[in-house]
């Protein structure tokens, strides 16, 4: 298979990876042959101790739009043919894939090129950082099609916008433009589009210069105090200063910060 013919682009720069989903004709939609490739370079990218940032994106127009719902492997093709079970497929392909980046070892960023529907919203909204370019844009799509949100989304929903919001946007299915997802705290930040790539390269860049091991851990904290109660937070926090105080990159960024010099942090 031609490189330009991959369902997953991988491409990397520096300690960034960056996985392009590639079915451009079909806004990226997920196949079960684009799950199993976006799968496997995701695989790599976590056994390779060289990648400290990994970036998911979209190629041409849209940055993903759910699953294919012509992919006969996981779709109903036809009026009267037997059912597929949504259930299965979740279970067998978005929920292993939203449950691998929540837990990934270094920051994933969503670098939302364009309309993100569907599950293609939940997976870019599961990520660490949503980094949008003002033409893009995030639809709540099952209700049109007689689904609720999945691949995460009744739990990051109403955790990023509210209840009142999240179904708003579940229940209409309306388009949000990405300002107005940064605007309701859907997303972190949306850029113009000439300004897009090169804050998605340096922000990617600057994660990646970081302390890794502890960015994953603040994140694994976060999502783990949701549904704890302050006090148990709070011994959390202590229980995890324990383990990342005894390790290099604690040690080098105090280190390197008494001697006014820039820090080398190489946990992962
Ligand atoms: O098995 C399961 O179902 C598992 C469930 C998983 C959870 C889900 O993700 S359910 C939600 C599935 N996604 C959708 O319902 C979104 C469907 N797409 C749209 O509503 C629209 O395409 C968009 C609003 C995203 C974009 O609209 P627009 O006007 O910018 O583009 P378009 O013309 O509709 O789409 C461009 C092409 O992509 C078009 O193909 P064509 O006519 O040029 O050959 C269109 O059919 C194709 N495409 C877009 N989304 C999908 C798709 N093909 C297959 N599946 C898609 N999801």
């Amino acid at each position: 298979m031609a490189e330009d013919d991959a369902l997953v682009l991988v491409a990397q720069q520096g300690a960034v990876r960056t996985l392009t989903l590639n079915r451009p004709k079909a806004l990226n939609s997920f196949t079960a042959a684009m799950h199993e490739a976006l799968a496997a370079a995701l695989a790599d990218a976590q056994a390779d101790r060289a990648v400290r940032c990994v970036v998911l994106t979209g190629a041409g127009r849209g940055f993903c739009a759910g699953q294919d719902l012509a992919d006969p492997a996981v779709a109903p093709v036809s009026p009267g043919a037997k059912p597929v079970d949504v259930g299965n497929v979740i279970e067998r392909f978005y929920k292993p894939l939203a449950l691998r980046i929540r837990a990934f070892p270094v920051p994933v960023i969503a670098a939302v090129n364009g309309v993100a529907a569907g599950a293609g919203a939940s997976i870019a909204l599961g990520c660490d950082l949503v980094i949008a370019a003002r033409s893009a844009s995030f639809i709540q799509a099952f209700s049109k099609i007689g689904l609720v949100p999945d691949a995460g989304g009744t739990w990051l929903l109403p955790r990023l916008v509210g209840r009142a919001n999240a179904l708003a946007l579940a229940m209409t299915g309306d388009k949000l433009p990405a300002d107005e997802a940064q605007r309701m705290g859907l997303i972190w930040k949306c850029v113009d589009d000439a300004a897009f790539a090169d804050e998605v390269a340096t922000t990617a860049a600057r994660l990646a210069a970081m302390p890794t091991a502890a960015l994953a851990a603040t994140r694994a904290a976060i999502d783990t105090a949701m549904g704890m109660s302050y006090a148990d937070a709070l011994s959390n926090e202590s229980r995890l200063q324990s383990e990342l105080s005894a390790a290099h990159d604690y040690i080098e960024g105090v280190a390197a910060f008494m001697a006014k010099r820039p820090a080398n942090f190489t946990d992962r």
